[in-house]
């Protein structure tokens, strides 16, 4: 049987050192709930150090993710505070394995969400929407997991950055999505590839932390998921996410 304690110990060394770990399930079999438990036992290991929850992120909301990672159930996982890079800033790659970098929506909540909302219900408990990148990077070896495996990894979370809060989510139900590297467009896409519309996101987040018994409170931000697959960063690059009519977002690696 598999031991919480010590297999969240695992993925969060592996985190801090940088350094890729065997998957998990490679040694012991275990559930997608022990998988959570995990993932809750090494967010604990964050806290304890002194990292904050700023909110959640959702995994695997398009068929473009599901197909490049092979894994088709939603999944969700914290970010922290430590996770937040600046609009605009220059990301280290040194605290990374194999980071790859998605282009994402953000949203902001003004109500504590601790009952499962409907689509039409979801608006109201939102600030505002932000284009963003997610900067993913995998604990396991090759980047490959099975479902147990990533969400056990906290589901590769390892940074974002965020743009500038618009309030108008009149924009969102079919909106162009382009990832660009050094000003080429490297990944193209479009909102409604996130589950058919990014607040269906909202809907998904607050049923899945209210099965895990948890409550998202007033403030936090919710990562939608990735519209189209993930690409490698590299130093010395610039990264630009353009969500249209909503904004654009950008970074430098170093
Ligand atoms: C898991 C995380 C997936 C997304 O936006 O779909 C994700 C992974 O691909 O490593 O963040
Ligand atoms: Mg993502």
């Amino acid at each position: 049987m598999i031991n919480i304690e010590n297999a969240a110990r695992l993925v969060d060394d592996a985190a801090l050192n940088a350094k890729a770990i065997n998957q998990l399930t490679a040694v012991d079999a275990f559930s997608v709930a022990e998988a959570y438990r995990i993932q809750r036992a090494s967010i604990e290991r964050r806290v304890k150090r002194g990292e904050r929850r700023i909110g959640i992120k959702l995994g695997f909301t398009s068929r473009a993710k599901m197909i490049q990672m092979g894994v088709s159930d939603l999944i969700w996982g914290w970010v922290t505070d430590a996770m937040l890079e600046d609009d605009g800033g220059r990301v280290d790659l040194s605290r990374f394995i194999h980071p790859r970098v998605e282009p994402e929506v953000c949203f902001l909540t003004r109500k504590v969400i601790d009952r499962p909302l409907t689509a039409l219900e979801a608006k109201e408990y939102l600030e505002a929407v932000a284009p963003a990148m997610e900067i993913i990077d995998s604990r396991y070896q090759d980047f490959r997991f099975t479902l147990e495996d990533v969400v056990a990894d906290n589901c590769s979370s390892s940074g974002l950055v965020v743009g500038s809060w618009a309030r108008d989510f009149s924009r969102l139900d079919n909106a162009g999505v382009i990832l660009r590297t050094d000003g080429r467009d490297v990944q193209i896409g479009s909102t409604a590839a996130i589950l058919g519309h990014p607040i269906r996101a909202v809907v998904e987040a607050s049923r899945l932390v209210g099965d895990s018994e948890t409550t998202l409170p007033a403030g936090s931000l919710i990562m939608a998921g990735a519209a189209t697959a993930a690409h490698p960063l590299a130093a010395g690059c610039h990264f630009q996410a353009v969500v249209n009519g909503v904004g654009e977002v950008d970074f430098s690696t170093c």
